[in-house]
């Protein structure tokens, strides 16, 4: 596969198994987090791919646009974009979050996935070749009890990359919204601040989604004939549903 391909968060969950997946392709790959010794191991695990690791908190706008503007000219010309890296944090109801963890919910999932698009775009649309896909979420359509911050920080990605489609009509850039639901990844352990035994919890009883699955899926969008486009593709694992609605009843009688 001759691409280069950029990953956000691809020190853990999704990012990783699509940096691992597209490595077996062939891709160049260029892949960033904070946790740089992760990214390290990455080089241990693939040598033969051509690889440029950088440290990258998403949240630092100027972080983000020199990353961006050092990444090694053989690696310049990004074909793929994917807007990967993001977080939920809390699962208390609104009226007793944690203001930081929203700040730090809307600075990442939003903010971030924002500068890095605004800071890959141009060359793509001087190119006029490209696919970005973000990783939104079904907690961007569908709105469950202590999902408050996070569910709209995923609505945002789905309408904004709907908008990006719209501004770039007229090019051959592709944008692409991945919308899954329950996944097996250090979300749930994040996401209750390190409690392992509570994110287990999560997923106890259950066969959710794998990375694996989502980044197989991004594999399916991304190498699909160019003038095809898959807007958004939402996707649960097979024993996750809806839930009715819910009506709070002052009696039960
Ligand atoms: P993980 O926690 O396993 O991975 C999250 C990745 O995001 C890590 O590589 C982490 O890297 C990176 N990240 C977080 N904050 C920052 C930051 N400020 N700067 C740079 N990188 C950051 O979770 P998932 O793989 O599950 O999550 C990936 C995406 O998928 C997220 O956007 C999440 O919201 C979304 N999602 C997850 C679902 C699930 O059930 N797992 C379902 C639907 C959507 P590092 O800590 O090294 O910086
Ligand atoms: C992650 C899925 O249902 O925990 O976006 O919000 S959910």
């Amino acid at each position: 596969m001759d691409q280069t391909i950029f990953i956000t968060g691809a020190t853990s969950g999704f990012g990783k198994a699509c940096a691992k997946l597209f490595a077996r392709k062939g891709a160049r790959l260029i892949l960033c987090g904070r946790r740089t010794a992760r990214l390290e191991n990455f080089r241990d695990e693939f040598p033969e791919t051509p690889l440029h690791t950088t440290q990258l908190d998403i949240r630092d706008k100027e972080q983000v646009a020199a990353v961006v503007n050092n990444v090694p000219p053989a690696f310049s010309d990004i074909d793929i974009l994917i807007n990967n890296a993001g977080l939920a944090l809390g699962l208390e109801p609104a009226h007793e979050a944690d203001l930081d963890d929203w700040d730090r919910m809307v600075d990442t999932n939003i903010k971030g996935l924002c500068h890095l698009t605004r800071a890959i775009l141009p060359g793509m649309v001087g190119r006029n070749r490209g696919h970005i896909v973000n990783i939104g979420s079904v907690a961007g359509t569908w709105p469950y009890p202590g999902g408050n911050v996070y569910g709209a920080s995923k609505a945002f990605v789905k309408q904004f990359s709907n908008n990006l489609r719209a501004d770039l009509l007229g090019t051959g850039i592709r944008i692409t919204n991945i919308e899954p639901g329950l996944a097996d990844t250090e979300f749930s352990t994040v996401r209750f601040h390190g409690d392992k035994e509570k994110a287990d919890r999560v997923y106890k009883g259950t066969k959710p989604l794998t990375a694996a699955d989502i980044a197989e899926i991004i594999s399916w969008v991304t190498t699909l004939p160019p003038h095809v486009n898959i807007n958004s593709l939402e996707v649960m694992p097979v024993c996750q549903s809806w839930a009715p609605f819910a009506i709070h009843r002052e009696t039960e009688d």
